[in-house]
């Protein structure tokens, strides 16, 4: 490969704009050049892409195909560029053509296929997957409409739709010649043929999946994989006249239903909206991908008898769980197998993630629903339900175990049960979340098939970010550990540990900080208005707003505070900022309120002027993932604070951690695993353990008793029935705390139980903090230490102990 100069981008930039845009860099908009960007850097990667393929092909490599119904980008450019090794010719090309290289990169819009957490995971997974050379695909739905735009507006939070594709659709190569049919609904028929039993689904909706490909490139390969996004179409009819008028009836019935299946990402997280159109999503992209995979399989092999040597199907919790009946249809109907072999391919073939163990999110089909939407698939699932069930009798003869581990039951489909049935592996990720799963939640699973069960802690693609998005640590980084090994070994940060205690690099660490919270600082001023004063504490939680990740509790903390300013206005010295990021699904009344809350004592902080240089309150709106970029280097303290056993991972704690912030948090998800590495003097914890909350659970807890016993508790929450200076109140939230409320116990997620102690682990916290010298050494401790966290560790599990597939 002939070194690519920034002379040899300015050209192709310039030609690109000429030949899709018909205007010189002169004429060119910032949207137009940021096309014409990702135009040159996708024709690379597409050269590399079809060689990428063509090894595996030839080498007969067994493939990785990794399905979720959300892939959470975020934005491309920089990304792509950095990856490539263009970063730097990419901006001096777009400064020379007279642009502002950070004014392109801004004006991308974050393809936002994705909810949270679990569609970030699965954006990291893939840019590791590349770069581990390992040949892998991704698979999702070309949502038209990604995760909605939030507004704030008076306090409240208000949706407005996320057109991403306008200028996102750059980076999509749509392969019209790979479409594949889906069919919904209709009938199932069998008849004879030659002595061959044919089963047909007749009459049913048919619907055309239309791939549009987006190319994922590796770090420091040539390495690039795709992740493919179904487009749905209707099935054009020829000629309408020709059409009787029931078929005419249907082809409008079809374009209607393709219209709609990519329309819009569901906008629940950790919770499962039983919408049929959800079903349809599940079933479209999971058909479309699965016929895609079989087609290369047969044409390469000639036969599907070793699909799952050279396969397999990592599926991001169970909304892809139809891929299970879905296999076994395409190899008994299509592939002529019986079903003994037809199921042994299937179990071999298929791994499933769990990543919740939230009720609320286990998906459950209405029975009545999946037969009316998937006859044939159907049929497929009792068969399967039938025999698991007889398998769970013969073992345990337990009538209650048979119950709760059942497949089809009372009416209802139960996707974790049949991933558990159909697969070949079970993990959950992180140590505690996977202890969690075998010891109650697939407790009985696990007692009979106890080797499908394993732990792969969740990980972050380190380089977007921390080497990408804070190039001032990034050096510092590279200064101490002799280069940029650690973005290929990301446990090469462990080096600086040894620096504990050289004070010039401690400072440097601090003025680093310093700089990118002065940097956010600017941005938010540019962007939102808002002032920022970067001597404050950046005190930050953000993530999707839910009641077990327990915003509230961090809110009553801060009306704590503020009464404390009302009755001694020296009570701080220590200027703190807190700064809140988060969506509530758009149906979820009390995250809404939570967040109205959040504003209206921002609103009332910001009005009094005892608080001034002392206390601040920012809610920062529409929080995504570019946002997260510019806020993790400017971040000091990280709030991870979910009721202990709730929060099965968690990423972004991981993501302040690598950008030096320190942990408030509670032994929960991967914070189990960071204080283990980090230990009690790096990090704050506070909080009930997850047995403890249980244990409380089972003896009965009564948070009223606090309430009466705790002063300061106390007068917090009678703030809420009060409200604040714009007169909203908040005896909703309250009376939820202490009593309960449309079915849910008084204090569901405990908040009242671990306040005291929040409260003492923010006060330890704002302590330390007034030794910047200490302070800095845990900031690098926990900077050294977060190497584990690195994606590309994560997948290289996954290959090593679930795919068995090589890497680099
Ligand atoms: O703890 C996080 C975890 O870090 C978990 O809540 C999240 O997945 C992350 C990645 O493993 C998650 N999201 C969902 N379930 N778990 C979910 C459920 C239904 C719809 C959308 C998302």
């Amino acid at each position: 490969m002939t070194p690519i100069t920034t002379q040899t981008l300015e050209n192709a930039l310039t030609a690109k704009l000429m030949v899709s845009f018909g205007k010189t860099a002169a004429e060119a908009t910032d949207g137009e050049m940021m096309r014409a960007s990702a135009l040159v850097l996708r024709d690379m990667m597409a050269l590399r892409e079809v060689e990428t393929r063509q090894k595996a092909r030839q080498q007969h490599a067994r493939q990785v195909h990794y399905l979720s119904l959300e892939f959470l980008m975020g934005r491309s450019l920089m990304k792509n560029a950095y990856n490539l090794g263009l970063l730097p010719q990419l901006r001096e090309a777009l400064e020379h053509l007279g642009f502002k290289a950070a004014d392109i990169f801004e004006i991308e819009p974050d393809a936002a296929l994705g909810n949270g957490g679990l569609g970030r995971l699965a954006a990291c997974y893939l840019d590791s997957m590349t770069t581990l050379e390992i040949p892998a695909t991704g698979y999702s739905i070309c949502y038209e409409l990604g995760i909605f735009k939030q507004k704030i507006v008076e306090g409240q939070q208000v949706e407005l739709p996320d057109n991403w594709k306008d200028l996102g659709a750059a980076w999509l190569m749509p392969k019209p010649a790979e479409t594949q049919e889906v069919r919904f609904g209709g009938t199932v028929r069998e008849f004879w043929d030659n002595g061959h039993l044919h089963i047909v689904n007749e009459d049913a909706t048919v619907v055309q999946a239309v791939p549009c490909d987006m190319e994922i490139a590796g770090y420091g390969t040539e390495h690039v994989n795709v992740l493919r996004l179904w487009d749905a179409r209707s099935t054009q009819p020829v000629d309408m006249s020709l059409f009787s008028r029931g078929e005419y009836l249907k082809a409008a019935e079809d374009e209607a239903m393709a219209e709609t299946i990519a329309k819009v990402l569901y906008p629940e997280d950790n919770h499962l909206e039983g919408k049929s159109l959800r079903l349809k999503q599940q079933y479209f992209f999971v058909s479309a991908t699965l016929q895609s995979i079989a087609a290369k399989h047969t044409e390469l092999y000639g036969t599907m008898k070793n699909f799952h040597e050279k396969n397999v199907i990592q599926i991001n919790d169970t909304h892809p769980a139809l891929v299970i009946p879905e296999l076994m249809r395409i190899l008994i109907d299509d592939a002529g197998m019986d079903w003994d072999e037809a199921w042994d391919i299937t179990t071999r073939s298929v791994a499933y993630t769990n990543h919740t163990v939230l009720s609320e999110a286990l998906e459950r089909w209405p029975q009545s629903l999946v037969e009316f939407l998937l006859p044939r698939v159907w049929q497929i699932i009792l068969e399967i339900s039938r025999r698991w069930q007889k398998k769970v009798e013969d073992f345990y003869h337990d009538p209650k175990k048979t119950e709760k581990m059942a497949i089809v039951w009372g009416g209802q489909v139960r996707m974790a049960n049949l991933c558990i049935a159909g697969g070949m592996a079970v993990n959950g990720v992180s140590g505690l979340h996977s202890e969690i799963l075998k010891k109650d939640v697939f407790r009985d699973a696990y007692g009979m098939e106890p080797w499908k069960f394993r732990n792969v802690t969740n990980g972050i693609d380190h380089r977007r970010w921390l080497s990408e998005i804070n190039p001032g640590l990034d050096g510092l980084i590279r200064d101490l550990t002799g280069g940029d090994d650690y973005l290929l070994h990301p446990q090469a940060l462990k080096k600086l540990d040894d620096y504990a205690d050289d004070a010039s690099v401690l400072e440097r660490l601090g003025a680093i900080k310093r700089a990118n919270k002065a940097a956010f600082a600017a941005h938010a001023k540019k962007t939102r208005g808002v002032e920022l004063n970067p001597d404050a504490i950046f005190d930050v939680q953000v993530k999707r707003l839910h009641e077990y990740k327990r915003q509230l509790l961090n809110v009553l903390h801060i009306i704590a505070l503020y009464q404390k300013l009302q009755d001694d206005p020296n009570a701080i010295t220590q200027p703190h900022t807190f700064l809140f990021g988060a969506k509530a699904a758009p149906g979820y009344a009390v995250a809404k309120r939570i967040i109205r809350l959040i504003n209206s004592l921002a609103d009332q902080i910001d009005h009094d002027p005892i608080c001034r240089d002392k206390l601040q309150v920012v809610f920062l709106e529409n929080y995504r993932v570019s946002l997260a970029e510019q806020l993790m280097p400017a971040s000091e303290v990280s709030q991870q604070i979910s009721t202990a056993g709730k929060e099965a991972s968690g990423t972004g704690n991981m993501k302040f951690m690598m950008n030096g912030a320190l942990t408030v948090g509670t032994l929960d998800g991967a914070n189990v695993e960071m204080h283990d590495l980090l230990g009690d003097e790096n990090m704050f914890l506070f909080g009930l353990r997850a047995d403890e909350v249980e244990q409380l659970k089972r003896e009965g807890y009564v948070p009223q008793r606090l309430y009466n016993r705790d002063p300061v508790l106390h007068r917090c929450l009678d703030a809420l029935r009060t409200g604040f200076r714009d007169g909203v109140r908040y005896d909703d939230l309250y009376q939820r705390l202490l009593f309960g409320a449309g079915g849910s116990p008084a204090d569901e997620y405990f908040l009242l139980a671990d306040f005291q102690a929040y409260c003492q682990a923010e006060k330890r916290m704002a302590e330390t903090y007034r030794d910047q010298t200490a302070w800095n050494r845990m900031s690098l401790h926990n900077i050294a230490r977060s190497g584990v966290f690195a994606a590309d560790r994560a997948v290289a599990e996954y290959a090593d102990n679930i795919w068995h597939v090589p890497h680099k």
